[in-house]
């Protein structure tokens, strides 16, 4: 892969490894980091040999929020004809899935660019929250859409409206985080269930995530319409074979990925 001004990306196996590397501004997130971003997204999941991402920070940071002294200047025709911002739809279109490994401050866009992922494995320093209200904006890439659909609207209004950190207890509480591990555990857990993840047949994952993602988007009969369908057109796989036949003849699967 080419070698990113913003990003460092290696890969551990089966699993893409992507670090925001912006110390001196904790990863603020600017326009650079969105088409990197963007672009190490794209090859990994077009890479036959990936099959999950981490996207992590840095200790102190995974991301504190989009980058203000760039955004200081825009003019509300630059933002609006410019769609600012919208490129970072590029992470959530990523089909295999991504998880986050959050040490340190996620605020604003930083908590929000955690959110597009498929899930946060967060460090005990992990600080999450939205504190856009304070610099006279409101979230911009998800903040009072994912946010609200992770935690319920109180906890969401309560972060969005005060601006207010929370700590990692509290967003694994409120169902922000999928797991809580010590500061020095979080990059091999990540990569741990990445390489999980990985593992498993590919047209599996991928439905799997396509599936749980539809329940923010469509009704309760649609949902399981769609899970239902997934689910059948996985019997014409070669690894739905061979993974039930493994466990009935108590062997291990060895999955092809067809
Ligand atoms: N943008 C630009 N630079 C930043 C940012 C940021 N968001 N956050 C920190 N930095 C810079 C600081 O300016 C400082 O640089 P310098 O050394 O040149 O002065 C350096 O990083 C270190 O920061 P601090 O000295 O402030 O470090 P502290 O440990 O004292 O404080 C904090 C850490 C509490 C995280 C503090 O830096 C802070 O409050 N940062 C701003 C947090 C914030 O308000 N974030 C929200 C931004 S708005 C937003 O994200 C809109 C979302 C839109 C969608 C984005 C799509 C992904």
């Amino acid at each position: 892969m080419a070698d990113f001004e913003t990003l460092l990306t290696e890969t551990r196996g089966n699993v893409g490894l992507i670090t925001l590397n912006r110390p001196k501004a904790l990863n603020a997130l600017n326009s650079t980091v969105m088409r990197e971003l963007s672009e190490a997204l794209k090859a990994f999941d077009s890479d036959p040999s990936i099959g999950a991402v981490v996207l992590a920070g840095s200790e102190k940071a995974f991301a504190a929020g989009a980058d203000i002294k760039e955004m200081q200047a825009v003019d509300f025709v630059d933002a609006f004809v410019g769609d600012f911002l919208g490129g970072w739809e590029a992470v959530a279109a990523t089909r295999k899935p991504i998880v986050a490994a959050v040490s340190g401050y996620a605020l604003g866009g930083g908590c929000e660019l955690a959110m597009m992922c498929d899930f946060i494995i967060a460090s005990e320093t992990a600080k999450f929250g939205q504190p856009e209200i304070t610099l006279g904006v409101i979230p911009g890439m998800g903040g009072s859409q994912r946010l609200a659909r992770a935690v319920g609207k109180a906890k969401a209004m309560d972060l969005v409206l005060t601006g207010r950190m929370m700590d990692a207890a509290e967003a694994e509480r409120a169902g922000l985080v999928a797991r809580i591990v010590a500061p020095e555990r979080l990059l091999d857990e990540a990569l741990e269930a990445a390489a999980k993840i990985a593992s498993f047949p590919r047209a599996a994952v991928l439905m799997a995530k396509e599936a749980v993602n539809r329940a923010d988007e469509v009704t309760l009969a649609e949902g399981l319409r769609l899970e239902r369908r997934l689910f059948q057109s996985l019997f014409a796989t070669q690894d739905q074979k061979e993974g039930m036949s493994a466990f009935v003849e108590k062997r291990k699967p060895s999955f092809t990925n067809r």
